[in-house]
């Protein structure tokens, strides 16, 4: 029953996909539409280079159809958290070398995702202690992750327009650095309230210059970065994120609806491998989050959908099958079950990830959840 689709909105007289069905997605042949989201971990080695213990845990979840990257910066000033991995030097490009190849032989493929967090971040992580930027200087509520513990938001510069072809050339640059390092494509992280969320949503983009104001304005350096890392990727191995409900990093807008609907009809003409959809959130509906469901997105978008967004293997199952979405990324989930993929489709009890082991750390909650095949007599709970 397994079928091949590039054309997944056309349902009429096909068998249902399953998380199981292979798929064309762009460029790329998936075994199977059970993604890896991408995951930060905090544990990159020294000059935010991947290191061996990386290596291991991309390894081990090779069997997923997708492998993306956790949110890794194109520049030092697009960090904003202790030991994130960057993509702007050649020792990271030879460290994520090392990944990309091990997920390579054994069977996978994987996606860099190019980050800049923008306001996200504290000057105690940025070059020269100066202090992060925005489209706007709005400070964002809440604490930052520092080195020395969460700290209190900054008010962040605006940036000039006349520095955005600087920011745009690192994405460019960035992604040139991706190739280098053997990955399949990359994923532009335009999601959770970071820097390229912030130019979109009205909330963070106050703006009267050509990037702030109207919609089309707004959208103008997501999309100026979109086209440049189409200049050193084919289309077919871009993929975007966007988060329409998210209220993360204190983000908010006065018509999600109606933002999130064009850029993704804006996306529509580029031929991306897929568009990322991240849906509400319990927490975002708490914090007055709006629900843009993926099938509202299906309704006009017509090519690759993926959605995020704390799914099971069941409603995974009916989002597949009922045609909402193509493919299924899960962070959680994955990050506690290496093999998921084999885990759900026999329908294998599940290990439960544990929350204090999420964020830095060593080898213990990352590379120590076993896969079903390797359990001991007394597996995680
Ligand atoms: C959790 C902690 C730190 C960063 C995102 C990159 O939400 C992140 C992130 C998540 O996209």
């Amino acid at each position: 029953m397994e079928q091949e689709t590039n054309k997944p909105h056309q349902k009429a007289r096909r068998e249902a996909p399953t998380l199981f069905s292979p798929i064309n997605v762009g460029a790329l042949r998936l075994a199977n539409r059970i993604v890896m989201a991408p995951l930060t971990r905090n544990r990159a080695g020294p000059g935010f280079v991947p290191q061996d213990l990386n290596v291991e845990y991309y390894r081990q979840r090779a069997s997923a159809g997708l492998i993306i990257s956790e949110a890794t910066q194109i520049a030092p000033e697009g960090m904003g958290y202790p030991d994130t991995p960057g993509i702007y030097s050649d020792e990271q490009v030879a460290g994520w070398r090392r990944v990309t190849d091990a997920v390579h032989t054994a069977g996978g493929q994987m996606v860099l995702q190019l980050w800049h967090v923008g306001r996200i971040s504290h000057p105690s992580l940025q070059p020269g202690r100066q202090l992060p930027v925005a489209p706007s200087a709005i400070k964002p509520a809440g604490q930052a992750a520092t080195y020395e513990g969460p700290q209190e938001f900054v008010t962040p510069r605006a940036l000039a327009a006349d520095e955005l072809p600087r920011i745009r050339d690192q994405y460019r640059e960035a992604a040139r650095k991706a190739r280098a390092a053997g990955f399949d494509g990359v994923e532009i992280h335009n999601a959770n309230g970071y820097l390229l969320d912030q130019f979109l949503r009205d909330g963070t983009n106050r703006r009267t210059d050509l990037y702030g104001g109207t919609l089309e304005n707004r959208m103008r350096f997501p999309l100026e970065v979109l086209k440049a890392v189409l200049e050193v990727w084919p289309a077919g191995r871009v993929g975007i994120r966007l988060s329409p409900s998210g209220t993360m990093n204190d983000m908010h807008d006065s018509d999600p609806k109606a933002t999130f609907t064009a850029m993704v009809k804006a996306l529509e003409s580029y031929g991306l491998a897929y568009i990322h959809i991240m849906e509400a959130l319990e927490a975002d509906i708490r914090h007055g989050g709006v629900q843009l469901p993926i099938s509202y997105f299906r309704s006009f978008y017509k090519g690759i959908l993926m959605v995020n967004g704390e799914y099971d293997g069941l409603k995974a199952q009916a989002v597949v099958a009922l045609g909402d979405a193509d493919l299924v990324s899960f962070g959680r989930l994955f990050l506690a079950n290496p093999d998921l993929p084999a885990r759900l489709r026999e329908g294998l009890p599940l290990n439960v990830p544990d929350p204090r082991t999420f964020y830095g750390g060593g080898a213990a909650g990352y590379t120590d959840y076993p896969a079903w095949a390797q359990r001991t007599d007394s597996p995680r709970p």
